[in-house]
C-alpha cells in the first residue's frame, strides 16, 4: 500500500506539478491536492475526463472530480492511506500531461 507523504514531501512534490495545490475552501483540513482545469468547451472537458479515467483505471487510483460545462475540478487523495501519496502525484502529473495535449 502507498505510504502517506509527509507535509514536507507533499510540498516538495507540489513544486513539480503546475497548478496543483493543497485543497482549500470547504475541503480545507483534508490531506489532499486539487486543481481546477478549464477547457475550451464541454467536449474538450469531457475528452480530458475520458482519457484521465482510463489512466486512473489502469493505475487503480481514482480521482474525486466535478465537471460543470468546460470546468473540471479535481481532488486527489489516497483513501487507503488517508492522505496524499505518490499515487496522487503520479495521477496529477498524468492529468497535466493530458490537459497539455487538449487544445
Ligand atoms: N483511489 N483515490 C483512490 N484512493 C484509493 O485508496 C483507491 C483508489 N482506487 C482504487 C483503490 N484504492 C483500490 O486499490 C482499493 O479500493 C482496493
Amino acid at each position: 500500500m502507498a505510504e502517506r507523504l509527509t507535509a514536507e514531501a507533499r510540498k516538495q512534490a507540489l513544486g513539480d506539478i503546475a497548478g496543483w495545490t493543497e485543497v482549500q475552501g470547504e475541503l480545507q483540513g483534508r490531506d489532499a491536492i486539487g486543481k481546477t482545469f478549464i477547457f475550451k468547451d464541454f467536449n474538450e472537458a469531457f475528452g480530458f475526463m475520458t482519457r484521465a479515467a482510463l489512466i486512473a483505471e489502469k493505475m487503480d487510483h481514482h480521482p474525486e472530480w466535478r465537471n460543470v460545462y468546460k470546468t473540471v475540478e479535481v481532488v486527489l487523495s489516497t483513501h487507503d492511506a488517508g492522505g496524499v501519496t505518490e499515487l496522487d502525484i503520479r495521477l496529477a502529473k498524468a492529468m497535466n500531461a493530458i490537459a497539455k495535449l487538449t487544445p
